[in-house]
């Protein structure tokens, strides 16, 4: 039987969940102009005014929030609420200059919980669980917003946070787990870790799985079912829009309900930012209509996805967005970790390195590895052995405290990476997802 935590919610018909999205928008409109002034002033660039939006419908009029402008007003030029009011906040690794830093009210904390507790209802959670939280706490969105998601159904919390594999296998097999929150990779990773140590599926008490935060294929649900025994489900968040939780997956575990209580959902053209319909391919764009510190209205994920209404089996009626299938702009996330391809060639350039490389990326046994082959100058080049490894680990060590990432280096001979008559091709991304 399906189980909802908000069902006259989840549940609601098409033409309710609109008029929650109408009057949510224009209040929000309302509240962003009064409130901050750096959005105000791209509204009146585009000579709108909250007059002009009285619902959904006229979403489209509204500039877009990007990346850069989270940069640009780092880090108070978004908020919506004085500080007084703030209770918290999260932030993105920061690997790419400078970090994002997001705010919430209790209220925000509130909603936002309620849709972590959504996801984990959908995935069959119920008081009688024990829920595992294997996500990273601390700055990352992950672990608090399944955390906070899993108290309000009132399942046994274990906020365990991610790594330390042994703990986390001792802990489900002694508390009898039965719901799992961690990237796929490490849910993967641990499923590996069982199956070496001999325990069979059935002998592991786990029942369901809620992973995200990275691209994974149906491949590795399968995988992961089969070695864990349960039912693997999909969910999809980001920091700017409070973490995890703003999509999550039923028991059809075929695409992700987004909660259009909360958040208004538009596909666009990456390259004109024009509107396609439903149904169509492009970046996704998301409009928060109830977050009070951090008001997000269009703002750019940069995810490439697909939107359907198609009536699904599980009741809930908000529309569903696919596995996102990879980003417009060229950020790579490797084992979880954000990485620009830039901050790959700023360490080879300082290490005086030519600007020819390339970038491999690959998937393992579930597990992202990264591969960068960068040509020596006729200068360096020797076929002195030691000299070439311990060039190689210099290398090594430079992109890990850049990236936080170990990659495998390999110096290659001058001009042997094929180059390009148009744009270079520098990122082979290998993986099927
Ligand atoms: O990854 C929030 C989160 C935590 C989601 C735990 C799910 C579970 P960020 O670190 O800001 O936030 O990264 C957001 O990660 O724009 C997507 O590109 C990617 N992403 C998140 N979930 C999925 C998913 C968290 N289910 C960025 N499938 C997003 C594919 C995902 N990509």
């Amino acid at each position: 039987m399906e189980r909802y935590y908000q069902p006259e919610i989840e549940c609601a018909s098409q033409e309710q969940i609109k008029a929650w999205q109408d009057e949510r928008l224009v209040k929000q409109v309302k509240h962003v102009w009064d409130n901050v002034p750096y959005y105000r002033k791209k509204m009146e660039e585009k000579g709108v005014t909250p007059d002009d939006i009285k619902g959904r419908d006229d979403l489209h009029k509204l500039p877009f929030i990007t990346k850069t402008d989270l940069r640009d007003a780092y880090p108070y030029g978004l908020m919506g609420k004085p500080l007084k009011d703030c209770v918290r906040i999260h932030s993105t690794s920061g690997t790419t200059g400078k970090r994002v830093v997001v705010f919430y009210t209790q209220h925000d904390i509130d909603l936002w919980e309620d849709c972590c507790a959504r996801a984990i209802t959908a995935a069959g959670g119920t008081d009688e669980d024990v829920c595992q939280v294997a996500y990273g706490f601390g700055l990352f969105t992950g672990g608090a917003g399944l955390n906070g998601g899993s108290h309000k159904v009132g399942c046994l919390t274990i906020p365990i946070s991610s790594g330390n594999t042994d703990r986390q296998i001792g802990f489900i097999k002694d508390l009898s787990t039965t719901i799992l929150c961690c990237t796929p990779s490490y849910a993967a990773y641990l499923g590996e870790s069982m199956k070496e140590m001999g325990m069979t599926p059935d002998q592991i008490p786990l029942k369901a799985g809620i992973f995200g935060a990275e691209a994974w294929s149906e491949e590795m649900r399968q995988d992961i079912q089969n070695t864990l025994g349960i039912k693997a489900y999909d969910i999809y968040g980001l920091t700017e829009l409070s973490g995890p939780g703003v999509a999550f997956e039923c028991s059809e575990q075929n695409g992700m309900h987004i909660n259009e209580d909360h958040f208004i959902a538009e596909i666009i053209d990456p390259d004109t930012g024009e509107v396609l319909p439903e149904g169509e391919k492009g970046e996704l764009v998301f409009t928060a209509i109830t977050k009070e510190a951090f008001p997000m209205l269009r703002y750019r994920t940069k995810d490439i996805c697909m939107l359907s209404r198609e009536k699904c089996s599980c009741g809930r009626t908000h529309v569903k967005m696919c596995k996102p299938m990879g980003r417009s702009d060229d950020m790579l996330i490797i084992r979880g970790v954000n990485v620009f391809p830039s901050q790959i060639e700023t360490v080879l350039l300082n290490h005086g390195y030519p600007a020819n490389y390339q970038i491999i990326v690959d998937r393992v046994n579930h597990t992202d590895t990264l591969d960068v082959h960068v040509e020596m100058t006729p200068e360096m080049f020797t076929d002195n052995l030691g000299e070439v490894s311990r060039r190689q680990k210099e290398l090594v060590d430079g992109l890990r405290s850049m990236l936080g990432l170990t990659a495998k280096v390999t110096l290659v001979a001058p001009k042997s990476i094929v180059r390009s008559e148009g744009k270079a091709v520098r990122i082979i991304d290998k993986r099927k997802i």
